[in-house]
């Protein structure tokens, strides 16, 4: 049996078999086979046909990528939304490369990156949507590009990106394991933990861990344990905006909306959009910077002032002094003292603050140096 034949009886065998505590143990083991034998393939494919795959260099303050079914308007909306000038055309596959642009929006530069058509069996490697995949997972942001008339791609593209060991919207759960010469699999798990220890140590067998101390507080399924184990996941956050309103009638709006709920989005978090005429561009510029979490620090520079027109900008989970050191650059790092903050994140004006202090947008910091 070969590798593709052996995945797919596993595959069959997980389908097949009803999940209850008395099979939990099984299939905890089937799909950490599975995974296993997925990476095997995906090495072999990978070294045969060359590695390939798009190198767009990252610019900017961050990354989002359009993702969507050919034809919704992926290229129209890079076109409206940046400076980039990308084909567009009323036949599918016009975007055959990676087109990045940049919008600049409240003094941040971000990366927009237009794919091709995201297809069906993308992430099998079928009309080369693999290097498409591997392009979206080096983004910050994945923004869902659905046209109002097809809505149901929606889980289809969730699925070629969950393949391709993308995560979307979901924090990757805390398995901490450390690895030990001897004494054998050594678990603790809080009580908060609902599968088994031994559908936990099955998994951790199929993986080869024979000695280690692992440690597991929160509850998790046995896909995330599997995600846990392997350090090639990417977790991502995504937003979703439905394109071409201008085409429905305002009767519409209702199905459209019924529509996106069948398929698990809220529709007031969708952002309604014309990418030919404009519509709903200004809120959804408002929803990337919300969901990349950028927060802008103005730097107060001896001699010049407060410099509102380039801001430093920071994400909300890199906020700290220490985090806007690095992003300068320079010398900073090394003759810093302290810093001074007035703003949101201030207690007062002019606060003084060390290196661990977190900054809220609109900080305005200066920063005190050593000669
Ligand atoms: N009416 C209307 N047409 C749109 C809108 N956005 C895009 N289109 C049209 O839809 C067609 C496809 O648009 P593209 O921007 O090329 O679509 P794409 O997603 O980049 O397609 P691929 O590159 O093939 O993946 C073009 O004819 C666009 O003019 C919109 O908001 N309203
Ligand atoms: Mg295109």
């Amino acid at each position: 049996m070969g590798l593709k034949e052996e995945i797919e009886a596993i595959e069959e065998e997980i389908a097949e078999t009803p999940y209850n505590k008395s099979t939990e143990q099984h299939i905890g083991r089937l799909k950490a086979k599975l995974s296993e034998k997925k990476e095997k393939l995906e090495r072999q494919q990978s070294s045969g046909s060359g590695g390939g795959g798009y190198a767009v260099e990252k610019h900017g303050d961050a990354t989002v990528a359009l993702v969507g079914f050919p034809s919704v308007g992926k290229s129209t909306l890079l076109n409206a939304l940046t400076n980039a000038d990308s084909e567009v055309g009323s036949y599918e596959f016009t975007t055959l490369d990676v087109n990045p642009g940049m919008l600049e929006y409240r003094g941040a530069n971000i990366q927009l990156l237009d794919v091709p058509g995201l297809i069906e069996g993308a992430a099998e490697n079928r009309g080369g949507g693999q290097a498409v995949l591997s392009v979206v997972r080096t983004a910050d942001l994945v923004l869902f590009v659905l046209s109002a008339f097809e809505i149901d791609q929606y889980e289809r593209l969730r699925e070629e990106l969950y393949a391709n060991k993308v995560r979307l919207d979901t924090e990757p759960v805390n398995v901490n394991v450390r690895k030990r010469h001897k004494g054998g699999i050594n678990l603790t798990t809080s009580d908060r933990v609902g599968l088994d220890d031994e559908t936990i140590m099955g998994v951790l067998r199929e993986y080869d861990y024979i000695n280690a101390d692992v440690t597991i507080r929160e509850d998790l399924t046995i896909d995330q344990l599997v995600d846990a184990l392997q350090d090639n996941r990417e977790y991502l956050p995504s937003a979703v905006c439905v394109n071409k309103v201008d085409l429905i009638d305002p009767g519409y709006v209702d199905t459209v909306k019924r529509d996106l709920r069948s398929h698990g989005i809220d529709p007031d978090e969708a952002v309604f959009i014309s990418a030919e005429d404009g519509r709903g561009l200004d809120s959804l510029k408002e929803t990337i910077w919300n969901d990349l979490g950028l927060i802008r620090i103005y730097m107060d520079k001896p001699g010049r002032g407060i410099d509102r027109g380039e801001p430093l900008v920071l994400t909300q989970r890199e906020n700290t002094v220490e985090d806007a050191l690095e992003t300068l650059g320079g010398s900073f790092d090394e003759r810093f003292r302290f810093a001074r903050v007035t703003g949101p994140s201030a207690k007062h004006d002019e606060q003084q603050v060390g290196r661990d202090h977190e900054l809220e947008d609109e900080d305005v910091i200066r920063i005190v140096a050593r000669k």
